[in-house]
């Protein structure tokens, strides 16, 4: 053990390589919400994809849990510059939702309940890429994060993780969303730590 050091198995070497520039760790998990929080029912909830020739995929609760349910254990990053780390969820693939929507659109506009909106590229969304999640650590998830269901895209800064989605309109031209288009970045990557416009 020529190159043993205290603390090289300990807390700072296991995230190592997995925190983007500017961002610091926590353990807590912040509240950010532009508005109020909505009271979504299940009961009532339901998920429309409507494509750019106008036509409306839609799924009510039931729908949504018959579909393959996957668990996932991801980083987070908030633009705010919290980052944390291993988050488990469960939820459905994005992919499972676009199986049958015949598109031929580039882009992404999802929409939540309250007016939020933020915008992705379509192939952000697709390959394994993104999920509605309702489950978080093992419990439903609460609606200060965006429950009972929410969009979780961990490659992007987490304003791209919509709560309290209920929407995505398929576009052919990319349209920026609610923090898009007052100063946010377009795109959104934590790694090239693409903030705002000026980035
Ligand atoms: N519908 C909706 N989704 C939203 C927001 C919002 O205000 N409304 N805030 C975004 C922002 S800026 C962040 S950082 C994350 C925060 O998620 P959290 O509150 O679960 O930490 O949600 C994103 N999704
Ligand atoms: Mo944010």
């Amino acid at each position: 053990m020529d190159n043993f050091s205290p603390g090289f198995h300990g807390r700072t070497n296991r995230f190592e390589g997995r925190l983007p520039p500017g961002q610091y760790p926590t353990e807590s998990f912040p509240v950010l919400s532009a508005g109020p929080t909505p009271r979504v029912l299940t009961e009532t909830w339901d998920f429309g994809i409507t494509t750019e020739s106008g036509q409306r995929h839609s799924w009510d609760w039931d729908q949504m849990m018959a579909l393959p349910q996957e668990d996932l254990t991801v980083d987070i990053h908030c633009v705010t510059r919290w980052s944390k780390f291993d988050t488990s969820w469960r939820g459905v693939s994005l992919d499972a939702f676009l199986e049958d929507v015949e598109t031929s659109a580039d882009f992404a506009l999802v929409h939540s309940e309250g007016g939020y909106t933020t915008n992705l590229p379509l192939e952000d969304l697709t390959d394994g890429k993104a999920w509605l999640v309702h489950t978080f650590d093992g419990y439903d998830l609460s609606p200060e994060h965006g429950g009972p269901v929410r969009l979780l895209v961990p490659q992007h800064y987490l304003w791209k993780s919509a709560k309290w989605v209920k929407g995505i309109s398929l576009t052919p031209q990319d349209e920026p969303g609610f923090w898009e288009s007052v100063g946010y970045h377009d795109y959104g990557d934590p790694w090239r730590e693409q903030r705002t416009w000026s980035d």
